[in-house]
């Protein structure tokens, strides 16, 4: 028996991690039509981002810019080849390729921006990782069909994947079908992931009213599930060398005692949240508590008469997620709450919190990647980790991010510990490898970037990058395979 050793396996996937709406910018250049995400106001940590249903004058809107990778995506490759990235975790914004989301024909100049860049990535050896859909649509899918509560957009979705499968089969080997799927099991995921249209208040998240309408949520997610596992199936159909994924904000929920009521409720919410998707998308069929909580609640999903045959024929290859941070929960009322990954739980007396009140713990994500690895057994990747924090640029230009490294390294500790235990862990893609705009508040501010970028929250900056510390104590860490983590 060979044992294990806590060490990365050799061709570990060491990268970073992007999303169209919150780098590229570019808005309405190169025939894009508008997305679901340019059509949100910016925020802060304390005031929520508004949806408005037209562009007013003089509203910031974070995605029309963002950071510009539209223009600067050469430069931005080089100075990710530099740190010695070997994989690109980016989305392709939808709604660049088909700006309606129903057209007959694709937009050949948003096909060809993505050329651009693929060929870029492969003249450093940069494997893409590439998100079909990241937390955006074309907004003519919310107003004419209210997103993903039709089950016509999972068509126009699938459609979409032919076109860009066609296209880049050739560059493109790693595919993920939806970024956080699960979102859309909490009311924040509405707008954002399912394109479903507030009404009354268009407060981003928690406050729109349709928002709580879990009917019409788990029936758009529903959708999203034929979609993805349709996508799949074409997408071996078209390359047998597809690796195509899921991926899922993996929320770790801790009971906050022993008491069983609150051991029982750590179990509910983790099913509930975060296993009830990837077990549709592992295994190809709902688990029985989704169908418990469907029956409790008076959900009723209309399905398809192949459905079920769709969702397993269309099982991914690999599981990805997103982890930040980790929460309690409690069976009792009272407890104190706090932020967290797009959710709230409760306070952990043990660990130290993010300025945006997400708590830091190392230790959460190897327990998380057992959870995940002892029931699928299927190749994982950690694709989103990382600290949103303030950043302060010194008179010499430099960002010395050490409370960035810190966290990092803790997390790359754990995650090789997990390794140990027999985890078959393939790569990792810290979030936001370069400053970009915040999906929760649409803020600059919250940087977790290796590479600086000269913007504020207002939107003024001269959108320079420059190399913060970390840069090259990351360089060092894939350089020596996560063996030099001081
Ligand atoms: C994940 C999203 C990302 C990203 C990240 C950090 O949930 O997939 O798009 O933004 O969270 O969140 P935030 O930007 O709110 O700090």
């Amino acid at each position: 028996m060979k044992l294990l050793t806590k060490r990365f396996p050799e061709g570990f996937l060491w990268g970073g991690a992007t999303a169209a709406n919150q780098l590229e910018g570019g808005y309405n250049e190169g025939g894009k039509g508008l997305s679901t995400a340019d059509v949100i106001t910016a925020g802060t940590h304390m005031t929520p981002r508004k949806i408005t249903p037209m562009l007013e004058q003089g509203m910031n809107y974070p995605s029309h810019e963002a950071v510009d990778f539209y223009h600067h995506y050469k430069e931005d490759i080089r100075l990710f080849a530099e740190m010695g990235f070997k994989v690109f975790r980016m989305s392709i914004a939808w709604s660049r390729i088909f700006p309606n989301g129903d057209d007959a024909q694709p937009n050949e100049a948003g096909l060809k921006f993505y050329d651009d860049v693929f060929a870029e990535l492969k003249k450093y050896n940069i494997e893409p990782l590439v998100t079909i859909s990241h937390y955006e649509a074309p907004f003519h899918l919310a107003q004419e069909y209210n997103g993903w509560t039709d089950r016509r957009v999972a068509d126009y979705y699938v459609n979409y994947c032919e076109v860009i499968f066609n296209r880049y089969k050739d560059v493109v080997k790693y595919w993920l079908t939806f970024n956080e799927i699960n979102i859309l099991t909490m009311p924040f995921g509405s707008f954002m992931a399912g394109a479903i249209m507030p009404e009354g208040n268009t407060e981003f998240g928690h406050t729109a009213v349709r928002a709580y309408d879990e009917q019409q949520r788990y029936q758009a997610l529903h959708h999203q599930f034929i979609a993805s596992a349709r996508a799949v199936k074409l997408g071996h159909f078209n390359n047998p060398d597809f690796k195509i994924g899921c991926m899922i904000a993996y929320m770790c929920s801790y009971p906050l005692t022993c008491n069983p009521g609150d051991i029982m409720l750590a179990q509910q919410k983790d099913n509930l949240t975060n296993f009830l998707c990837s077990d549709v998308q592992v295994r190809g069929a709902y688990p029985g508590f989704a169908k418990r909580y469907f029956a409790d609640k008076g959900i009723e999903i209309a399905m398809g008469e192949h459905d079920e045959q769709i969702l397993q024929e269309g099982r991914v290859d690999f599981y990805t997620c997103s982890y930040y941070s980790s929460t309690c929960v409690s069976a009792d009322p009272e407890q104190e709450k706090i932020g967290g990954n797009l959710s709230m739980g409760l306070k952990n007396p043990y660990l130290k919190a993010s300025d945006w009140e997400w708590q830091i713990d190392p230790k959460g994500l190897r327990w998380s990647l057992n959870n995940i690895y002892n029931r699928y057994q299927i190749p994982m990747m950690v694709v989103e980790n990382g600290l949103g924090a303030v950043d302060t640029v010194e008179e010499d230009g430099s960002v010395n991010d050490d409370y960035r490294i810190d966290y990092l390294r803790g997390h790359i500790t754990e995650m090789k510990e997990a390794v140990a235990d027999g985890v078959e862990l393939i790569g990792y893609t810290p979030w936001g490898c370069i400053d970009l705009v915040s999906a929760g508040t649409g803020e600059m501010k919250k940087r977790y970037g290796f590479i600086y970028v000269d913007k504020d929250n207002e939107g003024q900056g001269t959108l320079e990058r420059s190399r913060k510390k970390s840069f090259s104590w990351y360089k060092q860490v894939i350089e020596s395979n996560g063996e030099v983590l001081v």
